[in-house]
């Protein structure tokens, strides 16, 4: 039924819906089927390199090789899916996104743009047979850092970024990532065998929930990525000292907790006044008893911006003012950054192919244009070579919790939509970056 549905000689429109439909529930079914695995019973959970990880690639290679992909998976845990173009051996367009999550996720977020990128694959072997280029969809193995700490740890090795130091970095369990990968049956000293080179690569294009609030706001189910945020995590830890909470008077503390939290409080007016996004999203206290003045606290501080400069700027203000508040109070405060992304831009001709395949399926007029203020594999791709992006509209934003939900005729429409732009890209003048 598929073969003659989709492409210029459409027969019939209903016909084509009707392909697009059945595309479109496959691949939101296919995101609740592979929620089911996780680590965590009645919660959406997978880790890197962990087992949950190897039945997701099982899972998803089988669909894979459904969609006609050759499979396998690469030195840094990732699964790869292949189609040659009309000859062996060419560069080829990718596409993907990530598989693993945060904890307590939700069931879109990575997954959502893995499923759209093997229904286009589909479709389009049916109607291209001889594609000018290959075709790739990675299932990045790491996007999110849940597990190690530093993040992007499947896109980084296949965009040529490895540092073997990351190697050292440990789980909640002190499993280092060097015996995660020998678990997982990976040779750690082998990861940059991912790479790819410039030359192989066409483009990279990934769809993906827009994890905000501003499609629905404005009443479209998708929209064009112009640019990701940059994003750093640190570590930050303010020092004080523990002792008796009865018997401590106060001008005798140096309590940690307090001191912390009026760091919480000042990073958030910071960032508010500076109209960049800072977050601290876990904190800890030690001892972490009721009856002790708390001697240290650590907690995370997860900061992006749209440009680097009003990133760096921000975090620069916000160590200079931490810093001050905690000698006030006779407090250390010291931090270790974990994670560095830089923002980068779309190719302009990417976003193009995006937004005239936006505007040609939801035919609302004017495509939304917006920059992402979440990280994406994409971010690291375009180390490697052009990136475009497009994004689908999420339930009130939500994002990272169970709550995550997109709506079936929004995928139905993101997945014509991405097809038509990666056709777009395909059959157009791009080449490799030389
Ligand atoms: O943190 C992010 O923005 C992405 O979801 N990992
Ligand atoms: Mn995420
Ligand atoms: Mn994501």
């Amino acid at each position: 039924m598929r073969s003659e549905a989709y492409g210029p000689s459409a027969t019939s429109a209903r016909l084509q819906a009707a392909v697009f439909e059945a595309a479109g529930r496959r691949a939101y079914d296919r995101c609740d089927e592979l929620a089911a695995i996780t680590e965590v019973r009645g919660r959406i959970q997978r880790l890197h390199l962990t087992p949950q990880h190897r039945m997701a690639n099982n899972l998803v290679g089988q669909w894979m090789r459904g969609a006609g992909l050759a499979t396998r998976i690469d030195a840094a845990g990732n699964l790869v899916g292949r189609i040659e173009g009309r000859e062996a051996r060419l560069p080829a367009v990718v596409l993907g996104s990530h598989i693993d999550t945060v904890p307590d996720a939700g069931r879109y977020d990575g997954p959502l743009g893995v499923m759209i990128a093997i229904e286009t694959v589909e479709l389009l072997r049916e109607v291209m047979p001889m594609m000018p280029c290959a075709l790739e969809v990675y299932a990045f193995s790491d996007e999110e850092g849940t597990r190690f700490g530093s993040a992007l740890l499947g896109s980084n090795p296949v965009a040529g970024n490895w540092k073997p130091e990351w190697l050292d970095q440990t789980d909640q369990r002190g499993t280092t990532l060097r015996q995660a990968f020998r678990d997982f049956g990976l040779d750690p000293n082998r990861v940059t065998e991912a790479a790819l080179r410039p030359e192989q690569v066409v483009a990279y294009l990934e769809a993906h929930i827009e994890q905000g609030p501003l499609l629905e706001a404005m009443g479209r189910p998708l929209g064009v990525v112009t640019s990701i945020a940059g994003a750093r995590r640190f570590a930050l830890t303010v020092t004080g000292e523990a002792r008796h909470s009865g018997g401590t008077p106060y001008d005798r503390r140096k309590d940690a907790l307090v001191g912390a939290s009026q760091a919480v409080l000042a990073i958030e007016s910071i960032a508010k006044r500076r109209g960049i996004i800072a977050t601290v999203g876990a904190m800890h206290a030690y001892p972490g008893a009721v009856n002790v003045v708390p001697g240290r606290a650590e907690f995370s501080l997860d900061l992006r911006a749209e440009t680097d400069r009003e990133r760096d700027d921000g975090w620069a203000e916000i160590l200079d003012t931490v810093t001050s508040n905690c000698r006030l109070r006779n407090l250390q405060f010291s931090w270790v950054e974990e994670h560095r992304a830089r923002a980068v831009t779309c190719a302009p001709d990417l976003m193009a192919a995006v937004e005239a395949a936006i505007s040609r399926v939801d035919r609302l007029g004017e495509v939304p244009s917006l920059y992402s203020r979440a990280g994406h594999d994409a971010m690291v791709m375009a180390d490697l070579t052009d990136i475009g992006m497009l994004f689908v509209r999420c339930e009130d934003g939500i994002s990272h919790a169970p709550t995550e939900a997109v709506t079936m005729s929004d995928v139905r429409l993101a997945v014509e939509a991405f097809t038509a732009a990666v056709r777009s890209v395909l059959t157009g003048e791009r080449r490799p970056h030389a």
